[in-house]
């Protein structure tokens, strides 16, 4: 079995206005990822721009930061084998409109500005955003009956 991993998600605010905050969680637990952690929050300036830190000095910073301080989002982290890669392939690539079908940026966003969801790009980018949206706070470790069905244990 490929190394356990766990990633951060966040359902971004266009998606819980739009009312597709529980269908892109839903889309990581289909796919067998296991849900370890999930909170809902508002981000606020500090929080976003520590979030987005390596963003700093681009010119889209200052609409990243508004987008995601602009509603509540869900913050939730999936663990799995290969859990980075397999929620990024899900995610599919930053610019909707170049994203693939199946994806849930290329089935349900049409601008970068508006693309629904994070998800960590490596486990190191995943262990620090963790940290950041679960500090303090423990992550669940629960077996599952089906756990050896989608794992190869
Ligand atoms: P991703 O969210 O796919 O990991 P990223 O980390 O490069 O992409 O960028 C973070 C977010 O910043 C991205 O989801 C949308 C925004 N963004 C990135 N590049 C952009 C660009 N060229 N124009 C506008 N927004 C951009
Ligand atoms: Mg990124």
């Amino acid at each position: 079995m490929a190394e356990m991993e766990r990633t951060l998600i966040l359902v971004k605010p266009d998606a819980m206005q739009r009312g597709l905050g529980f269908e892109i969680l839903r889309r990581r637990e289909a796919r067998g990822l296991k849900p370890v952690g999930v909170r809902l929050l508002q981000v606020d300036e500090a929080l976003a721009k520590r979030h987005y830190g390596e963003h700093e000095g681009k010119p889209f910073f200052a609409g990243l930061v508004d987008y995601i301080t602009s509603s509540p989002i869900i913050a939730a982290v999936f663990e799995g084998p290969n859990a980075v890669a397999a929620a990024r392939q899900t995610m599919g690539s930053t610019r909707p409109t170049e994203a693939a079908p199946g994806t849930i940026r290329g089935d349900l966003g049409v601008e970068i500005g508006r693309n629904l969801v994070h998800g960590s790009d490596s486990p190191a980018s995943a262990e620090r955003e963790i940290g950041i949206f679960f500090e303090g706070q423990p992550l669940a470790a629960w077996p599952r009956d089906v756990d050896r069905w989608t794992f190869e244990l």
